[in-house]
């Protein structure tokens, strides 16, 4: 497929694809690299983790049997696909975060079946999953356009492409759990923004369960999170000329009971220094020191409320799994 350069776009018939990483995309790494690894307790975003490889590692962690957050929510997604397309009357379905759509196809077959179905918007940071996922839901599902954007949902949602008709905003897997409290909120809220009045989100929870089950979820046994946790300093070592060994690091989950919200964190194995190059940076980590690389916040229906009101919407339809594991809420801006 021809590369499109950044800030561009490349169409065919059923496809067109938007790409804004350009320079800033790389300065984002670069700023939040040298910002996060300079704190007193440092830092990185977890958005970094998504290279191909790190993708890659997502998906396997999705198929592991202590990560109930994937099969939660997809058995919600058959459950409730065809009551979503009865109540959104959706003509098209913009996915943030989107990656290879795996679970979003429940909801296009739902669409389709309703005979709403026009238009597929992924929007994500990792390219090729764009790319990919245009290629395979347009040979999938005759007559739907894919318009794809490749970008930051948190820099670039005033580039979505404008509304055709009803439509579903899907936020799934959790991911909004990734975001820390305040953050959630003010994004929440620009999400509220591009709903017109007949638009809903459709937004994935993880909830509030046992520890135990909790931390076994980011830290199974064959050590898959383990690697996707360590890759963000490959990513590091590839895109800023950095010399970590991601051997140096233990990989650290645990519950924040107070929290309530997963913290994944990489622990330095001994005292040593590594030189990110691209930044001109010496960084010193101490024996036991760690690095904060994500939080995966759970919900109680309370918090998810709370959070929903705060944003200005409202909630129009709460579903879970047989065992309570995960939510999927329906929501929109109240009518006045
Ligand atoms: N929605 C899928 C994938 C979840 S993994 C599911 O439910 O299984 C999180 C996805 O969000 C990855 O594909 C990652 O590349 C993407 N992502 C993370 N931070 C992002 C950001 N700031 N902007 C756009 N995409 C992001
Ligand atoms: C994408 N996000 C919702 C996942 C989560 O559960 O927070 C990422 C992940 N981290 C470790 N395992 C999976």
């Amino acid at each position: 497929m021809a590369v499109t350069p950044p800030g561009t776009s490349a169409a065919t018939a059923d496809i067109r694809i938007d790409s804004h990483l350009d320079g800033a995309g790389g300065r984002s790494l670069a700023d939040d690299a040298l910002d996060g690894l300079t704190r007193p307790f440092k830092e990185l975003p977890p958005k970094h983790f998504y290279d191909a490889r790190g993708a890659e590692l997502f998906d396997r962690i999705c198929e592991l049997p202590e990560y109930y957050p994937t099969r939660a929510e997809r058995a919600i997604l058959e459950q409730s696909a065809a009551e979503i397309a009865r109540l959104t009357g959706a003509v098209e379905l913009v996915e943030l975060g989107s990656g290879t759509a795996a679970k979003t196809r429940v909801l296009l077959d739902a669409l389709a079946a309703a005979g709403t179905l026009s238009r597929y918007v992924p929007v994500d940071v990792t390219e090729s999953m764009v790319r990919e996922c245009a290629l395979a839901l347009t040979s999938e599902y005759p007559g739907l356009r894919v318009h794809g954007v490749i970008g930051d949902f948190e820099r670039h949602l005033d580039q979505l492409p404008e509304a055709e008709g009803p439509r579903i905003i899907a936020f799934l897997g959790g991911t909004i759990g990734n975001f820390p409290p305040g953050s959630r909120r003010r994004f929440l809220r620009e999400i509220a923004r591009l709903l017109g009045p007949e638009d809903h989100l459709l937004m994935g929870t993880d909830l509030v369960k046992d520890p135990s089950v909790l931390e076994a979820a980011y830290d199974d046994s064959a050590g898959v999170t383990a690697e996707f946790n360590r890759n963000v300093l490959r990513v590091l070592n590839r895109e800023l000329d950095a010399d970590f060994d991601p051997e140096d690091f233990e990989h650290v989950a645990l519950f924040d009971r107070s929290n309530e919200w997963i913290e994944m964190r990489l622990r330095a194995r001994r005292e040593h220094t590594t030189h990110v190059r691209g930044l001109d940076l010496q960084v010193h980590f101490d024996a036991g020191e760690e690095l904060r690389t994500e939080i995966s916040a759970k919900f109680t229906p309370e918090r998810l409320e709370g959070d929903l009101a705060a944003a200005g919407l409202e909630l129009a339809s709460w579903m879970t799994d047989p065992e309570g594991l995960f939510a999927l809420t329906l929501s929109r801006r109240p009518s006045l």
